[in-house]
């Protein structure tokens, strides 16, 4: 796999609705595409930060300076065997996993594509269909949300996730549980709470959910581990989680009993792969998270989400509850069973409308063999 040529570009988009989480309101969304020219295939990846550091510690910006200055210089002009030695030869980077999976994963779909097979059975996907589930951002009101839940109901939609904030989560989760009584429902605090919490948090286990997905410090395993054995429900790490070590320490430490796999989080297809298998040694289900992705990134996380340890409903869902139009062709459809189709063509299996891209386009670099021989 010769890398001929890499073109990095920043999209402006915005989501239909605000999305409000525990750490602040995003709307409109600055994303970065990978384009990778790879034996004359074009291969494409979706960096999923968001705009400030407040999920993780990278941003839109720190993505394009480490794969303008470092990411993109190390590859350009590189042969490789297959895409699943580029987290190798990017080890030397520290951190930046979303914007190393940014690049490998196009790395990824140019393979597949090169190779003629879809992206999920290169990847050793088995499901053909992958169960959906939704992430409902903090609302006004506990009506308004029980409304909102309601849509997602009628639309097939099989789990449905709360954003919780202190002062925005009993009473929230209390409405929707009494309208609902046995939908599959879990909240994700994103880091909101600290152990001093415990009891409060104690008082989620009346409404018998399916997770509390990362109540605690966006980096600290351990109190996790504290609040698991405090409480009933299920813990689900996100935010903790960013390579397979990580992912078999909180396990063995108790810290958690479900793993919420992003690929941008734990830096590629790769790692994702580990982090599952290590997942499935030790029977803890994983499920794909989402991070607002326009339809590229969503494209790799329905591919990733075929593998066999993904048993529990994604936060992978239509283009059209995110995005007026998507970046690809066909956009990303649920079924009313709450299921979106494996594509069964080489690649992603979705095309990238290129004349969009380059509408939504701010700004572009791009590197080819040749620069790098000059310098
Ligand atoms: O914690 O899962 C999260 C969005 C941005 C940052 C973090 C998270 C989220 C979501 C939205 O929950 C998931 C989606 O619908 O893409
Ligand atoms: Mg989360």
């Amino acid at each position: 796999m010769n890398i001929e040529a890499i073109v990095l570009r920043e999209i402006r988009m915005r989501l239909k609705a605000p999305f409000e989480t525990s750490f602040g309101v995003t709307q409109d969304r600055r994303i970065l595409l990978v384009e990778v020219v790879v034996d004359g295939v074009s291969g494409w990846g979706e960096v999923t930060t968001i705009e400030s550091p407040s999920y993780n510690s990278e941003t839109t910006d720190t993505a394009w300076h480490i794969i303008s200055d470092f990411i993109a210089p190390q590859l350009i002009g590189k042969n490789l065997n297959t895409a699943s030695d580029v987290a190798a030869r990017l080890s030397s980077i520290r951190g930046h996993q979303m914007a190393k999976a940014g690049v490998e994963n196009a790395l990824w779909d140019a393979e597949s594509q090169l190779k003629g097979m879809p992206l999920s059975k290169l990847l050793g996907g088995t499901l053909q269909e992958i169960a959906c589930g939704v992430s409902l951002g903090i609302r006004e009101n506990p009506q308004s949300l029980v409304r909102r839940v309601e849509e997602e109901l009628r639309s097939g939609y099989q789990r449905i996730k709360l954003k919780i904030k202190p002062g925005k989560d009993l009473d929230y989760v209390a409405a929707v549980r009494k309208q609902f009584p046995d939908i599959l429902l879990s909240v994700d605090a994103n880091s909101a709470y600290d152990l001093r919490d415990a009891n409060h948090l104690k008082e989620l286990d009346q409404f018998n959910l399916l997770m509390m997905e990362q109540p605690l410090q966006w980096d600290d395993i351990h109190s996790h581990a504290k609040l698991q054995s405090q409480i009933r429900t299920s813990i689900c790490l996100d935010e903790c989680i960013n390579n397979a070590a990580h992912a078999g320490a909180a396990i063995e430490m108790g810290a958690c009993r479900i793993i919420n796999i992003k690929l941008g989080r734990v830096g590629g297809h790769s790692s994702a792969h580990q982090v599952h298998d290590v997942c499935q040694r030790h029977s803890t289900p994983v499920w794909c998270g989402g991070m607002l992705e326009a339809g590229i990134g969503r494209a790799h996380n329905i591919a990733m989400s075929t593998l066999p340890n993904f048993t529990l409903p994604g936060d992978v869902s239509a283009s059209q509850r995110y995005w007026n139009e998507d970046l690809i062709e066909p956009e990303v459809e649920v079924s009313s069973r709450g299921t979106i189709l494996v594509p069964t063509s080489p690649g992603l299996g979705y095309a990238v409308k290129r004349q969009l891209v380059d509408q939504l386009t701010v700004r572009t670099r791009d590197w080819k063999p040749e620069m790098v021989a000059q310098t």
